[in-house]
Order: structure tokens, then sequence, then C-alpha cells
């Protein structure tokens, strides 16, 4: 069990000035800032960071989507960290998140769901260091 995961607040949610009421609730819910950057993502970058779905009929979508606006990317610290925080953002379709989740209060739909949270301390690694040096984390 590691005690780091890694999040991205989706360019839907950026873009209807979410970001600050969702950085208040994960920080309010424990989590600390490890790395933290506002970027855009080109559609290849959004291709890389989502490989393991390229085959799937939402790709292009997600590709797209995922590029269309600035996010935050951040890396959170906090005992338990991964499941704990699958469990604050609750599930990828906002219709059956749990009430007070993240994205039951600020998600739209499956695509566009306001936020991203690592699936597996290894997957939290390899999405940590996709966006950041070591020299970006304090
Ligand atoms: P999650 O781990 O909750 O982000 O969900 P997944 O890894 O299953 O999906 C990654 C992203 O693909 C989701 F955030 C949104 C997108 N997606 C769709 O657009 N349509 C789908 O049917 C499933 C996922």
């Amino acid at each position: 069990m590691s005690n780091q995961t890694f999040t991205m607040i989706k360019p839907d949610a950026t873009q209807k000035g979410y970001t600050g009421a969702i950085l208040d609730q994960i920080i309010k819910a424990g989590f600390s800032i490890k790395a933290m950057k506002w970027t855009r993502l080109t559609k290849e970058q959004a291709g890389l960071f989502y490989d393991i779905h390229r085959e799937r009929p939402f790709f292009g979508e997600l590709v797209d989507f995922m590029s269309s606006g600035p996010i935050v990317a951040a890396v959170l610290e906090k005992e338990n960290a991964v499941a704990d925080f699958r469990t604050l953002i609750g599930a990828t379709n906002p219709a059956q998140a749990a009430e007070g989740t993240i994205r039951k209060l600020y998600a739209a739909s499956v695509g566009e769901n306001a936020v991203h949270g690592s699936d597996s301390d290894e997957n939290a690694i390899i999405e940590a260091d996709f966006f950041f040096s070591k020299l970006e984390r304090f």
C-alpha cells in the first residue's frame, strides 16, 4: 500500500470554475499536495496518458475532451491514498456516484467526469511520473 495517488481536475471542471471547490474538498478530506500544476494537454499527450484505452470506442472523444482546456495535475499524499481518493471522487459515471462525492457534485457525464484518480499504486507512480520530475515534488 502506497501513500500517494495522482489526480487531474479535468477540462469540464476547470472551465466551469470548480477548481477551487474541488481542491478544497480534497484538502479537507486529509490529502496533502506533493506536486501540482495548471497545464493543458495536447491530443498526443492525452493519447499517451490514456494509452491503455486506445482500442476502446470512446478513445477519440476522451482525447478530444482531455485536450479541450486546461487541467490541474497533482500528486496527493495520505494514508491509503489510492483507495481513499477513489472513494472521495465516486464512480466513473456520476449518475452512479455516491452522494457528496466530487463526481456527484461536479461531473456531468461518464465522459466529462470532472476528476481523475489513479486506480492502483502502480498506476499512481506511472501517472505522477508522466507529469512531474523529482524537482517538482515537495
Ligand atoms: P476512472 O478510472 O474512473 O477514471 O475510469 P476508467 O479508467 O474506466 O475510464 C477512464 C476515462 O475514460 C474516464 F474518466 C472517462 C472515459 N470513459 C468514457 O468516456 N466512456 C466510458 O464508457 C468509460 C470511460
